[in-house]
């Protein structure tokens, strides 16, 4: 039985009370972790692992960045919350820090990614009865098959995933599906029912959908087409934002400026949740005093996180690094030479290996044995794997992670040559 090191809860006591205590929404990989620190996570008994999935994306900055930490220590015992019946003296300065960062003009601070995303409908929404003349309770808003915007009941209305909608019904009404990836399609669709439609939501590169990279120029010709319709175009960029994808965002990839952009994750480098929802002062004022909001929407704590979050993502020029990495990254991955790699894509440090579908090994068991070679990742449907570390991951850790990832991939394909079960039931 190995000595606890961190905190005063062994990890199978850890694992026991969240089987027996918590609901049963997530199927955690069989590993806790205790303390974090830049790419490292170290489990209660102080094994250490270096951790490729960075909260989804939410520790762009790494983990616990000491100046992200650090703000958040010196205003902790200041004032943490306010509400928005009353003014506070961080807000204000937030505001025009982040929508000086990123070109807009306003911006409307919320917590959790999905609150964005449904403000951003809300938005968009008002945008078209109020200024685009949309008849009362008939705006649609388009989305894309393959879409992950959250998991309220609304989002997961335009949801094309059984899972995350089955069951869940009745559903919000308002939305149009086309195919991801496809300008045809949308131009198709907004020539015909363009009068009608308020805003295009699109991730400028889907993760859920499993890391899905669409063609150079896709998001350039989506905002031609959503300018000549008059068409908002949104643009969710709470996972593809932030550095992950080697630009700042991930629309600078195509120079194309959305008319909504959707923060969070790694907004707050992984302290506390933030969401934020940026735009024109024509789209953000069509919604007056007392409707729309939330009790920590634009909290003085958030507010000074953010602000140190956004710095180091700049000072530390994270976006260059994720660039760099990620060429690095995927040519490593692809110099692997397995039978059960099917391909590896993606952008930046927001990457993506496809299993070959094997007879007893799915995704699932590939990060098992990741694991015990102390990577963490997590795979996303039944065969692929995510690999999105911290954007502040130096060339030594990416070449170390891969040595390890290339020699799980070396043992598993051993032990399916040699007939052996390479499933680790756990
Ligand atoms: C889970 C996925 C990733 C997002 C985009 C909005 C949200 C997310 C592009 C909502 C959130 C998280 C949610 C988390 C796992 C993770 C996830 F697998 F679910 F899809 F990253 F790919 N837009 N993504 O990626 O933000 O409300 O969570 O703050 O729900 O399991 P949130």
């Amino acid at each position: 039985m190995k000595k606890l090191v961190c905190g005063n809860i062994d990890s199978a006591e850890a694992m026991r009370l969240e089987e027996h205590y918590g609901a049963h929404n997530y199927h955690p990989l069989p590993v806790v972790l205790a303390k974090g620190e830049g790419i490292y996570v170290w489990d209660p008994e102080g094994s250490r692992y270096l951790d490729f999935l960075s909260a989804y994306g939410a520790v762009n900055q790494g983990h616990c960045h000491p100046k992200i930490v650090q703000a958040c220590r010196e205003q902790a015992g200041l004032i943490t919350l306010t509400s928005r019946a009353f003014f506070n003296n961080k807000l204000g300065d937030w505001e025009k820090y982040i929508t000086e960062y990123f070109g807009f003009e306003m911006v409307l601070p919320m917590n959790t990614g999905a609150e964005g995303v449904e403000t951003a409908i809300k938005l968009a929404r008002r945008w078209g009865y109020v200024k685009k003349n949309i008849p009362e309770n008939q705006a649609r808003i388009v989305t894309c098959e393959g879409n992950f915007h959250g998991r309220t009941t609304t989002i997961i209305s335009f949801s094309t995933d059984p899972d995350c909608r089955t069951n869940f019904g009745p559903f919000t009404p308002g939305f149009i599906t086309i195919p991801y990836n496809d300008t045809v399609a949308l131009e198709k669709l907004l020539r015909v029912e363009g009068k009608s439609v308020a805003g295009f939501l699109v991730e400028p590169l889907q993760g859920e959908a499993g890391v899905y990279v669409p063609d150079d120029g896709y998001m350039k010709k989506v905002g031609e087409i959503c300018k000549k319709y008059n068409v908002l175009l949104i643009a969710d960029e709470i996972q593809s934002g932030l550095a992950r994808t080697g630009r700042m965002l991930c629309c600078d990839h195509d120079g194309v400026h959305p008319d909504m952009l959707i923060l969070g994750k790694a907004l707050t480098g992984g302290i506390i949740p933030m969401s934020a929802v940026l735009s024109s002062r024509e789209v953000m004022l069509t919604i007056k005093p007392g409707e729309h909001g939330s009790t920590y929407g634009g909290n003085p704590l958030a507010c000074v996180i953010s602000i140190a979050a956004l710095k180091v993502l700049k000072d530390e020029g994270l976006s260059e690094n994720a660039e760099a990495m990620g060429e690095i990254f995927r040519a490593g991955l692809r110099e692997i030479d397995s039978p059960l790699i099917e391909l590896v894509r993606g952008r930046g440090l927001m990457n993506a290996v496809v299993i070959k579908p094997q007879k007893n090994l799915e995704a699932w068991d590939v990060c098992l044995a990741l694991k015990d070679k102390g990577i963490l990742a997590k795979p996303t449907h039944r065969h692929i794997i995510r690999f999105t570390p911290p954007c502040m991951i130096t060339e030594n850790q990416v070449r170390d992670a891969m040595k390890q990832i290339k020699q799980t991939f070396t043992e598993l394909d051993a032990k399916i040559a040699g007939g052996m079960a390479a499933k680790v039931r756990s």
